[in-house]
């Protein structure tokens, strides 16, 4: 059985690629809702709206279990979601609370070995959607820890990634970076919490400076999912090749991809 990813265009398949190296054979089927591509820009509303419909496209492809690969949707959708409407049989999965595990547990995260010191202080970078949902923060209060966390919103880097002008997109992080520090000048770690950041992981990681642990999901949610499917067999199984859905231009988003991830992949109309 094939596992769903849904993302509101592109930067799921950062996430993805990670899914594919830890889960080698496992079948995956990707949704990217380019033709409403950016959600960082909507309100939560209709970010609720086009997140269920892209869920039911790909339950309609036989993905019982969905990962929402975008931070955007999981923060304004995925809660509710799971309160209301997910039926049974069914189940999806954010990227946030793998996120919060990490950095509470302490067991995943970046490649360094596990701090000595508790982290006390983390830098949130995201869209301004998530940002303004304040979902990480809350979720993080759920489980009681006392967690000082800055957020900064990164307006236009999506866009400027996705158009790959890597230019922009690395003065944008430097920027985002800098207004970060004005606010938290010496956070213990730093979350990507956009599924479009790791492209720009390594500016990310020299413009915070080498005593900052990044968090970045892909990593993170590979490594979930994987625990995850070791306690849920039931959600997998074997299956057919994977298989990528657009709603926007297959000629043009397979085109963008190959720019993107520096891999081709042949879109599908969704
Ligand atoms: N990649 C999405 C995320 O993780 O939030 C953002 C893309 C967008 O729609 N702005």
């Amino acid at each position: 059985m094939a596992i769903g990813v849904f993302d509101s265009g592109l930067g799921g398949l950062t996430v993805l690629d990670a899914l594919q190296k830890r889960l080698p054979d496992q079948p995956f089927v990707y949704l990217g809702d380019n033709a409403n591509a950016p959600y960082g820009v909507r309100d939560a509303g209709a970010i609720y709206d086009l997140t269920t419909r892209g869920v039911e496209r790909l339950w309609a492809e036989g993905c019982d279990l969905v990962i929402l690969a975008c931070n955007t949707a999981s923060a304004a959708a995925l809660r509710r979601m799971q309160e209301t409407w997910i039926p049974r049989d069914k189940r999806v999965l954010g990227v946030f609370v793998p996120l919060i595990e990490a950095l509470t547990e302490r067991q995943w995260g970046d490649n360094s070995p596990p701090r000595e010191v508790a982290i006390n202080s983390v830098a949130l970078f995201a869209t301004p959607a998530t940002v303004r949902s304040r979902a990480f923060q809350r979720e993080l209060s759920f489980r009681a820890v006392g967690v000082d966390v800055e957020a900064q919103a990164c307006g236009g880097l999506v866009d400027a990634i996705e158009e790959g002008d890597m230019i922009l997109a690395e003065a944008l992080v430097r920027s985002h970076v800098d207004a970060l520090k004005r606010k938290m000048p010496e956070p213990d770690a730093a979350i990507l919490g956009c599924t479009h950041y790791p492209l720009m992981e390594e500016i990310f990681r020299e413009a915070l400076g080498p005593d900052v642990s990044v968090y970045s999901q892909p990593s993170v949610v590979s490594e979930s999912l994987a625990d995850y499917l070791a306690r849920h067999p039931e959600m997998t199984g074997p299956g057919t090749a994977s298989r990528f859905f657009t709603t926007g231009d297959p000629a043009r988003v397979s085109g963008q991809v190959t720019q993107f991830l520096r891999r081709s992949i042949a879109f599908e109309p969704a």
